[in-house]
């Protein structure tokens, strides 16, 4: 049990006799889907038992039932009932890719402890690209991966198809994931070369069968580096053709190639403003050379500029809102979930609501890169979740993030949400059990973005680890508050960005020496003698009012802002009164302790667990969680004795002081963190 084999474990039900299923369906030989779906549900059902028929339907197969006429390519009706001591289920789907979805959330039912017996649900996917993206770079290494190398064997591909593809494609698609982006975003133009593509055509060739489209990230100024151009100026015409020519190429091999993703006068990355030209202007042009073939271009609203006086928070709306209605039909904005980059906590990102001719796709980093990485416990759905039901009220209520994102708010069909993958070559293929759990809750919301968090923990845990009650209950009742512990010991109260120069893993609020301003964490805490926090009303960076005008109001009053966003937009004195009295210094200092005790309590649950769990997940998840107890500590530590420094205010009753002065923190390094570029 060295958890590589994620959620689809399988387990032998104890006392249930191996009774056959008879799986009823129509010629699977010339159908690979169909073939693929029959045989994970033998494998699903082998254990459990289950004693059939079991009939697979599409309207192919004559008697389609017309209530399911609505159902979309990749959705299925799944409905069981009991005659005599025996179980009828059929599963029925449009596509034999709605089939094997349908397959899967059978045994995701049947291995989570479901009645199989009164089974009727129905279901489609309420987002179109459902995607992960890959910061693989070409010589093995995961620019923010923290669970080994890179799993695409470059050097091998395309001849030797490692069965780990084979194995990926099959966790993905039983969480209804159907693309992958296989490269980084800071890209190399040798991914658009002959021989790369091939290797990217036999990746497609092993995803295919699983509805998993392949797409790469694009390096704008290749027509320069390859195509030996003067340029990549997207009006000039030579450039546009060397795009033409390179998509054509590329759908030769790979006849279903999703399309590019681009980062783009982004950290230094190339783009159409070297050239004067807008995003749209760009983007469209690649755009106009994948649309023949059914191509999309997936374009990262992720931009600040270097030399850029205004408030990072603030530069994507400045730059994207005017392009609004820009954008060519094949287009997707790409937005992360917050204004900065991926934190443990952030308000929604402002364009979410505010470009409603455009089709806006979500960017979430299912890869922990300011949460703890591997070694911390921090269950990724509920920030997943709280990002996609905030409400933009673009529309009035009711306009939240997740129907922006879905298309529903503003009739917009091509739709998408990506997750940059914490995937990597090794045996857990996630850098610990529990984050296998964020890549199986991207995929659930990505389906439904209106699930609930804790019914995505209760089945992973199910699945995972064992479908009693107990068990179930007890994995969940630590994931669900664990991302919150995570928020109280490192950014509390709206904080964001105070991570050390050593790969964003520890503690450095202190941290004034990094090349560009909005890199360094004072940039965000604004922290000194009087106060603490990042002004963007009105007396500030006035960030507030890319929000709707009725969000800009509550914003624009600490009083009326939630605690946990209070000091990511207003800059308050250490004095400043919380709504229950305390004063926000004490506040701060009571949610750092809260952080630390949160971590004590997940470490006495899963210590409770021991007898239910297998030695070895049980092993590694213990040690983590007191790596993380120690972090958690250091954190809060090394936080307070730098505000300390500057307020120089006693703790409140009952909190310990840092076990150090603030130089011992300051002074430490590490050799090796993991993850940078
Ligand atoms: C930041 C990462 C950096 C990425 C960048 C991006 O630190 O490695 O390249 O985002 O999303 O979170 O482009």
């Amino acid at each position: 049990e060295d958890g590589h084999q994620l959620w689809l474990r399988y387990p032998p039900a104890t006392g249930t006799p191996d009774r056959a299923v008879t799986i009823t369906a129509a010629d699977p030989l010339g159908r690979p889907q169909l073939k693929l779906a029959i045989a994970e549900l033998k494998r699903g059902l082998a254990p459990q038992g289950v004693q059939g028929p079991f009939r697979l339907m599409t309207p192919a197969d004559g008697s389609w039932p017309a209530r399911y006429d609505h159902l979309g390519a990749e959705g299925f009706a799944l409905s069981s009932r009991k005659v005599g001591d025996r179980i009828d289920t059929q599963i029925a789907a449009k596509t034999d890719l709605g089939l094997l979805y349908g397959v899967f959330h059978y045994l995701r039912l049947a291995h989570s402890g479901a009645d199989l017996a009164r089974l009727d649900v129905v279901s489609s996917p309420r987002i179109a690209l459902r995607v992960l993206d890959h910061w693989d770079n070409l010589d093995g290494t995961v620019e923010r991966g923290y669970a080994g190398a890179s799993i695409w064997d470059w050097w091998r591909l395309p001849d030797w198809r490692d069965p780990i593809y084979t194995d990926y494609a099959r966790a993905n698609a039983s969480v209804g994931i159907n693309g992958a982006v296989l490269n980084n975003v800071n890209a190399k133009a040798d991914s658009l070369t002959a021989p790369y593509i091939a290797k990217a055509a036999a990746l497609a060739d092993v995803f295919r069968p699983w509805g998993i489209k392949v797409y790469l990230s694009a390096r704008w100024s290749a027509p320069i580096e390859l195509g030996g151009l003067k340029t990549a100026d997207p009006l000039d015409p030579a450039v546009a053709a060397w795009w033409r020519a390179k998509a054509d190429e590329i759908y030769r091999a790979i006849p279903d190639f999703g399309g590019f993703l681009v980062k783009a006068n982004s950290e230094g990355q190339p783009g159409p403003a070297d050239y004067h030209r807008t995003h749209a202007q760009g983007a469209n042009m690649l755009a106009a050379a994948l649309k023949p073939h059914g191509g999309v271009v997936m374009w990262r609203a992720f931009v600040y500029a270097h030399d850029n006086p205004e408030d990072r928070a603030k530069q994507a709306y400045n730059d994207f809102k005017p392009l609004d209605g820009q954008f060519a039909d094949n287009v997707l904005v790409q937005v992360k979930n917050g204004a900065i980059d991926f934190q443990p906590r952030e308000p929604f990102h402002p364009l979410f609501g505010a470009m409603p001719r455009t089709n806006l796709m979500m960017e979430f980093q299912i890869t922990k890169e300011y949460l703890g990485q591997s070694t911390h416990m921090t269950y990724l759905g509920p920030l997943f979740s709280e990002a996609l039901q905030a409400d933009t009220l673009a529309q009035g209520k009711g306009s939240t993030v997740a129907r922006v994102v879905d298309g529903s708010l503003d009739g917009h069909r091509l739709t998408g949400i990506a997750g940059v993958a914490n995937i990597g070559a090794n045996r857990d293929w996630s850098g610990s059990i529990f984050n296998q759990a964020d890549w199986y809750a991207f995929g659930r919301l990505a389906w439904n973005p209106d699930l609930s968090p804790e019914s995505i923990a209760r089945e992973w845990a199910a699945q995972t680890f064992s479908p009693a009650p107990k068990v179930v209950e007890a994995v969940t009742a630590i994931m669900i508050p664990s991302r919150e512990v995570a928020v109280d010991y490192m950014t509390p109260l709206g904080l964001a960005h105070q991570m050390s120069v050593y790969g964003h893993y520890g503690p450095g609020p202190w941290v004034n020496t990094l090349a560009r301003p909005e890199w360094n964490p004072v940039y965000y805490n604004r922290a000194d003698a009087q106060g603490i926090g990042f002004d963007r009303t009105a007396s500030g960076s006035k960030a507030i009012a890319q929000y709707s005008p009725a969000i800009a109001a509550r914003l624009a009053r600490p009083e009326t802002t939630d605690d946990k966003d209070l000091l990511w937009f207003h800059h308050l004195p250490w004095t400043y009164r919380m709504k229950d009295g305390a004063t926000l210094w004490d506040d701060l200092v009571r949610h750092y302790d809260r952080g630390v005790s949160g971590v004590e309590n997940m470490q006495g649950q899963w210590q409770a667990l021991k007898p239910a769990i297998d030695a070895e997940r049980f092993e590694k998840t213990s040690v983590f969680l007191t790596i993380q107890r120690r972090d958690a500590q250091l954190w809060r530590d090394a936080s307070i004795a730098y505000w300390q420094s500057l307020n120089h205010l006693p703790l409140p009753a009952g909190s310990a002081p840092p076990a150090h002065d603030l130089g011992w923190y300051k002074a430490l390094t590490f050799p090796y963190a993991p993850g940078n570029p």
